[in-house]
């Protein structure tokens, strides 16, 4: 059984005598704090380049006890493989039955992820730190790969070329670190959803783009505007920050970690039983409904979601369409398929629409850098 439990937690914080945050919690106005809100001070989430070897094997220890935890969602699922299921819902409804977006290329997409990261953090705060944040990854910094693709943590940048581009090495190897949903789960009307996602192993592939720069980030931070009509993959980039960010089309910023940690490879060297209906294959993190499977996808959209807070506090956070638009991509509506869990106070209890994401500093945490 899942306990968000704060006393208990809160109890196992003081007692590991963790700095000032502990004392603040030690006082009368601290017993009505709930986890994820504001009352002590922000937790920050700070780059995973300089939060130390400790801190690294915290998140991925963190990983491992997410694989072991029942989702207190889908109950037939691990807590980390639930948030992988949330993830490919949205993007395999958002194709096959709802006909737009709900999670991507939609107004919703810093949303939909900024409460995805939340749900991450919340359940890792109840069982490992009370006051645990996710780091990011800064692709601008070349200097961050050697510290995150490294044996020790994540595993290198590039699989085996022999295997599939598995890892063979760190502890995210291959039969060390199962990836349970893969494509074949999630046929929807007789249509393979995912294509692209046959394996049962994190696999990063060869690379075919460059990671983003400074450059690029500065010019993302110069679109004034949250987003402009008509609110997908055709919204003007110069009007859209949100369209800007998500970068499918033109390739940029957002997608390009994805695809470059990912890469892609000939779909001829895979010899399983796997039915492939394209001729590559692309790893782990470039297929757009199963990329969670990476854990390298939580520092990545920590990052993306600190690009978000950092335009908020230079420009405010705003927010459109406030009404007229898709179910799910207007202001006060709610975010599928979060909203068919709002009866459990593990999903509610931070908000599930997209107003109720807007003020990251609310949510209980922020960054050691907004300056961009
Ligand atoms: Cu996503």
């Amino acid at each position: 059984m899942m306990r968000r439990g704060p006393t208990t937690s809160r109890r196992e914080f003081l007692k590991a005598g963790l700095g000032a945050t502990a004392a603040t919690c030690a006082t009368a106005a601290c017993g009505d704090r709930i986890l994820g809100q504001s009352s002590g001070p922000p937790r920050v989430r700070e780059n995973v380049k300089n939060i130390g070897d400790q801190r690294r094997a915290e998140l991925l220890d963190a990983f491992f006890l997410l694989k072991e935890l029942r989702s207190p969602f889908e109950p037939s699922l691990s807590y980390y493989d639930q948030f992988v299921r949330f993830h490919q819902t949205s993007v395999i409804e958002s194709r096959l039955s709802l006909g737009y977006s709900i999670s991507h290329q939609t107004p919703s997409f810093l949303p939909w992820h900024r409460k995805l990261l939340l749900l991450f953090e919340n359940v890792v705060r109840t069982h490992i730190r009370e006051d645990f944040a996710l780091p990011y990854w800064d692709w601008t910094d070349s200097s961050s790969l050697d510290v995150i693709f490294t044996d020790e943590f994540l595993g290198p940048y590039l699989g085996d070329a022999d295997d599939n581009y598995s890892l063979s090495t760190s502890r995210l190897a291959k039969d060390s670190f199962p990836v349970n949903l893969t494509a074949s789960q999630l046929t929807i009307d007789g249509t393979d959803a995912t294509s692209n996602c046959p394996f049962t192993f994190i696999t990063r592939g060869p690379k075919s783009v460059d990671l983003p720069t400074a450059a690029d980030v500065a010019a993302l931070l110069e679109v004034t505007q949250y987003d402009s009509s008509p609110y997908d993959l055709d919204s003007d980039t110069s009007t859209s920050f949100r369209n800007y960010i998500l970068g499918i089309s033109p390739l940029q910023l957002h997608s390009v970690p994805h695809v470059w940690l990912g890469g892609s490879w000939d779909a001829d060297i895979y010899s399983g039983t796997f039915d492939s209906t394209t001729s590559s294959f692309v790893g782990t993190m470039s297929a757009l409904d199963c990329s969670p499977n990476d854990p390298a996808f939580w520092i990545h959209h920590t990052n993306v979601d600190r690009l978000w807070a950092v335009w908020e506090s230079r420009y405010g956070a705003s927010y459109e369409p406030t009404s007229g638009s898709n179910q799910g991509w207007n202001l006060d509506d709610e975010l599928l398929p979060y909203s068919r869990y709002a009866d459990n106070p593990d999903m509610r209890w931070e908000g599930i629409t997209n107003a109720s994401m807007l003020d990251f500093r609310s949510l209980g945490y922020t960054y050691d850098d907004l300056s961009g």
